[in-house]
């Protein structure tokens, strides 16, 4: 029977004085024997903090909340599950047998907690609730899993399925990536809810949200690429297709009104359907692609699975 002996916490830091002594001292008390604090090299005293309390304390070799759970996961974790959180003291360690449990029974491989569950009062902003429920939305839309909270960072993992993903994001780009990895790889995942506290004042935030959501965005477009083709070059194609056909009308309309002729705007008009057409007809063709390659993955591992 798996038990707490197995789990690593993983907390990425940068400058998170002010909350991570009592964050180490939280799960301590509750019985987790192995805190990794993985630092950004933090100019405050997280670090001395941090091992005064009796946390394994690396520096990342790079910048980033991404490149830091990334390197921490690979580098430095040697248990067969993880409980990631942030420094910041927003996360609770009551809700920490809740995220291990679906983990240890073997019911999930990756677990993310929903803060919208139990959002306190002045843990996000409004700005930033919107974004999340926009980018929440347009995942389940392109990935079809309705994971409730992708960018959560609250989040519990073994550390296979982690090895299994594919992640290149530095930065908050990773609690998306590792949630479009979890649709595209079918990694079973599980959505419990969580409480989200607000950062205790004093405590800085890190995320800069107009760049960080912009970020997340392209990242989210990015990768429909391989899971969604068609929604990918459709998207693309619609919107060319559209714009080619507005110019139309409107030329079309000047014309037989006015008696004036746009040739420039009939050629712009003329390319843009043909383009985007041409990107509808290549989306579908990827999407037929990408069908096939998963009935054929998924032999090959009926095959394997029957051959062990
Ligand atoms: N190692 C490392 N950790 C980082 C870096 N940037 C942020 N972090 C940590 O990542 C966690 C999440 O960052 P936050 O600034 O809390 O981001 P957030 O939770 O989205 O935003 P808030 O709502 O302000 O809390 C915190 O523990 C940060 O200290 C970095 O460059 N390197
Ligand atoms: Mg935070």
């Amino acid at each position: 029977m798996p038990s707490l002996d197995d789990v690593t916490v993983l907390v990425p830091t940068y400058n998170e004085a002010e909350t991570i002594g009592q964050v180490i001292d939280d799960f301590r008390g509750a019985g987790f024997d192995d805190i990794l604090v993985v630092d950004g090299g933090s100019d405050d005293e997280t670090d001395q903090i941090a091992d005064a309390r009796g946390a394994r304390v690396v520096y990342q070799s790079g910048t980033g909340k991404g490149q830091a759970v990334r390197e921490g996961v690979t580098e430095h974790v040697e248990r067969e599950y993880v409980l990631m959180l942030d420094g910041d003291a927003t996360y609770r360690v009551e809700d920490a047998d809740a995220m291990l449990e679906p983990l240890l029974e073997d019911q999930a491989e990756h677990v993310i907690g929903n803060r919208f569950a139990d959002l306190h009062e002045g843990a996000m902003t409004r700005f930033n609730r919107i974004g999340n429920r926009i980018i929440n939305r347009g995942f389940a839309y392109v990935h079809g899993e309705r994971f409730a909270d992708i960018l959560s960072g609250y989040r519990a993992f073994s550390r296979e399925s982690f090895l299994r993903m594919t992640l290149s994001s530095d930065g908050f780009g990773i609690e998306t990536e590792m949630s479009v990895e979890c649709a595209k790889r079918g990694i079973r995942t599980t959505v419990v809810p969580i409480s989200y506290l607000p950062r205790p004042s004093g405590s800085d935030t890190n995320l800069r949200p107009v760049r960080d959501g912009g970020i997340i965005f392209l990242e989210l477009y990015r990768r429909a690429k391989t899971n969604n083709p068609l929604f990918y070059f459709g998207s693309l194609g619609v919107f060319s297709t559209l714009t080619g056909l507005l110019i139309a009308v409107y030329v079309g309309v000047e014309w037989v009104f006015a008696g004036i002729s746009h040739e420039v705007l009939a050629v712009v008009s003329g390319f843009g359907i043909i383009v985007g057409v041409q990107l509808l007809m290549f989306g579908v063709l990827a999407d037929l692609i990408l069908t096939l390659h998963r009935d054929t993955l998924q032999k090959i591992d009926e095959t394997t699975e029957s051959d062990s």
